[in-house]
């Protein structure tokens, strides 16, 4: 910051700067960034060079609301969210940052003065697809929410150079190929070199004498550096711009220097490469947690690097650490941030030199865990040997942390030996580890499930001593989507029909699309959503044979069923409805003109190394060509499997389909977020009763939810009386 304070330019302290008011001064600035950003003429330039310079332009426009806000948070010290998640699947950035600067039309017409299509630079843009699923785009509609809720927040994660895998079919097989999201450049982010962070590992630790005072200290062995890239994250129409930073891993120097000096230059080629591994790709795993040490040494890079920024850059002078509850929470997405807790810990009673007692008191405030799951399968956990190679200080605090609660259990239930090893934040078999969920749990403010029923069944089941131990702790915050991107950019002829019928309050407001109802029995109103549908559906079909070549008839129902491959999720339930429909023709039991024209469209990424995934994928493609080629079926059946289903696919699938698939076996879907796209985009469900499919029954109605399956309870009852689907197949 200059010292010199000049009066500030009134422009600087209105709320909102207003946007460009002319084309043409658009047209000056995107040129402007053609010429002196790429270096090329407008009649010289490729279609990356022409999507750079006006993704530039975009960022011109956000850039005074975005440094104005930093300035303000930091000035204003009011409390803010550090939204911790180890993945973001944040989909194309441009057409979302026009809309919320609101300069989608006058970019548009810029651009066509210019001889130059919008729609051409928006398909340009390769998605930033650092996250695999559910809980990674969640994150991304959050960060997108809070902005728009006037929120201080930064979201805090990992620059995967590789983020999920593209997936390519090959006989029918998922083939995954590397996904570099960065080859041609991103410029939606601002690298920052001098804000990085140095991030130590492995080592031991030891004890000293400080004036009197015993105090332990980590010496560890080697660091990295992580370097932040910011990515502006603004809300909608509101003049806020918050702040996604993302963490790059790079070599120190300092460790390349000493090998440089041994002389060994290949050492240290290789000693960069591998710093630089810490953030290289993203893991494809989804629910089952892989236990390498690769993984932890990303979760730790990344929430360490956090903390430190949080600490050094956002808070005030002098700023008093006991009164750091007034001024951050720390959201832990799921358990892979967890880690932060023990190096929040550390660098209170190590660094700060606070007592431990004040040091975990503040803790216990500045934490809150979101659960994102109930299979326990997918619960991470760590083994000791590997975490007090990697981090020992850590292990040593986890350790107390663990001694103290588990004083305070036996305090209160007793000496029931059971009880308090099943409440242990350290597990011993089948080797001793450390229960990450279980830390979150004893560490947060704030424990919540992701749905009504998942909450539920936190409290009732997977948690539930931690709910008897801390009353009011576990709470429930019900997944969301943002209504902006999955309505109003994805669909936008439905959402000018909603805008046109109620005003567009709901584009904030989501609670406003009730005032729809009464036009649920205007027949003109009816009419006008079928042509929107219609219109949908043949815009998805035209995405879809310039992608794959493969078309949707017209008159088709769009049975769709989108998300990442898992049994627990049943693509498989969902093929075999398709084999017995085909079985049904074949064999004259089901008449041909009885079948509903239908085309059902499957989009899913299996985990690389989940076999049965795998196989399910095998199979619907297999069902898919013997289904589509056979002529008995007088082209009513075809299956539909595009690869490689990512938000931007999400986008053009979701506002054409008719049939919501959201089938899980009931217990096992946290929440799920498909399920309310769908809905928000006028979709009938077909769904189990469970995650938030419960509540969106009880929105949307029964004649607008085909309920299916088994509950929760009658799942339970039968697991426990034991399932073995040979009877049910042999009692046919
Ligand atoms: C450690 C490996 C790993 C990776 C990702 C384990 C678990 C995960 C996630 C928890 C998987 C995930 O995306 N879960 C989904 O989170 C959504 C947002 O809350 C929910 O809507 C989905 O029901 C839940 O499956």
């Amino acid at each position: 910051m200059p010292e010199s304070h000049s009066p500030l330019h009134p422009l600087a302290l209105a709320p909102v700067i207003a946007p460009p008011s002319t084309a043409d001064e658009f047209v000056e600035r995107f040129l402007h960034n053609l010429n002196f950003d790429r270096g090329v003429a407008l009649s010289a330039s490729s279609a990356n060079d022409r999507y750079l310079a006006l993704a530039h332009t975009v960022r011109d426009y956000l850039m005074a609301r975005w440094l104005e806000d930093v300035r303000h948070q930091k000035e204003v010290q009011a409390k803010g969210v550090c939204y911790l998640s180890a993945e973001y699947l944040l989909g194309r950035q441009l057409d979302n940052n026009l809309l919320a600067a609101d300069l989608t039309e006058v970019a548009g017409e810029a651009l066509a003065s210019c001889g130059v299509s919008l729609d051409e630079l928006r398909a340009h843009e390769v998605e930033p697809g650092l996250g695999n699923g559910g809980l990674g785009r969640l994150a991304a509609c959050f960060i997108d929410s809070l902005a728009t809720m006037a929120v201080p927040s930064i979201g805090y994660g990992i620059r995967y150079e590789y983020g999920i895998f593209r997936q390519t079919f090959v006989d029918g097989q998922q083939v995954e190929q590397p996904d570099a999201w960065l080859a041609l450049g991103s410029p939606w982010e601002f690298a920052r070199p001098e804000d990085a962070q140095t991030i130590a590992f492995g080592g031991r630790t030891e004890k000293y004498d400080d004036d009197g005072v015993t105090r332990s200290r980590w010496v560890p062995a080697w660091n990295v550096q992580a370097v932040p890239y910011n990515y502006m994250v603004p809300g909608f129409r509101n003049g806020r711009v918050n702040t996604l930073r993302l963490w790059s891993a790079v070599a120190t120097s300092a460790f390349d220097l000493r090998i440089f000096n041994s002389g060994d230059y290949e050492e240290a080629v290789r000693a960069q490469t591998f710093a630089e591994n810490i953030s290289k790709v993203l893991y494809p795993e989804d629910s089952t947690p892989q236990g390498k040490e690769l993984r932890l040494q990303q979760q730790y890079f990344f929430v360490a690097a956090s903390i430190h920024d949080f600490l050094d850059n956002m808070l005030a002078d002098g700023f008093d650490l006991a009164n750091l509850p007034e001024r951050v929470i720390f959201q832990l997405n799921d358990t892979h941030p967890v880690i932060a807790v023990p190096e929040f810990m550390r660098v209170l009673v190590d660094e700060k030199h606070l007592e431990w007692d004040a040091a975990w008191a503040i803790t216990q405030q500045c934490f809150a865990y979101t659960c994102h799951t109930l299979l326990p399968e997918a619960l991470e956990v760590w083994p000791v040997e590997l975490l007090g190679r990697l981090l020992p200080r850590h292990l040593e605090i986890i350790y107390r942390i663990n001694d103290e609660f588990l004083v305070a259990v036996r305090e209160r239930f007793g000496d029931d030996e059971m009880l308090v090893r099943n409440m242990s934040i350290i597990a011993e078999h089948p080797e001793r580890s450390v229960r990450m969920a279980y830390l979150a749990t004893v560490a947060g403010a704030k424990v919540n499930g992701v749905a009504e029923l998942h909450s539920q069944l936190l409290r009732d089941k997977v948690l539930h001593d931690f709910d008897a131990f801390f009353p009011g702790k576990f709470t429930n915050v019900t997944n969301g989507v943002t209504p902006r991107r999955f309505l109003r950019l994805a669909n936008p002829e439905l959402s000018s029909l909603i805008t046109a019928a109620i005003g567009d309050g709901w584009t904030t407001e989501l609670e406003r699309l009730h005032e729809l109802e009464p036009f649920a029995d205007d027949a003109e109103f009816r009419s006008a959503f079928a042509r929107v549908k219609a219109a949908n559906k043949r815009r998805l079909s035209e995405v879809l044979r310039e992608r794959d070549g493969v078309e949707i008839s017209d008159g088709h129902m769009l049975d769709v069923m989108v998300k990442r491959l898992h049994e627990y999720k049943r693509q498989l339930l969902k093929v075999l409805h398709i084999v017995t429909t085909y079985e049904g023709v074949i064999s004259g039991r089901i008449a041909v003109s009885d079948v509903v024209p239908r085309t059902a469209i499957f989009g899913a990424k299996a985990a690389p190394g989940y076999a049965m995934a795998k196989r399910i994928i095998h199979l619907i493609n297999a069902v898919g060509e013997v289904v589509n080629t056979d002529p008995r079926l007088e082209g009513r059946l075809k299956v539909v499997f595009p690869p490689n289903y990512n938000v931007t696919l999400a986008e053009r699938v979701i506002p054409a389909a008719d049939l919501s698939e959201q089938i899980s076996l009931a217990g096992k879907e946290a929440s799920g977020t498909g399920n309310m796209k769908f809905a928000l985009n006028g979709a009938l469900t077909i769904g189990t009763d469970d995650g938030a499919n419960v509540e969106i029954r009880e929105l949307v109605g029964d004649d607008n939810f085909y309920l299916f399956g088994m509950s929760e309870p009658e799942v339970e009852a039968l697991s426990t009386r034991g399932y073995r689907p040979q009877e049910f197949y042999q009692g046919r």
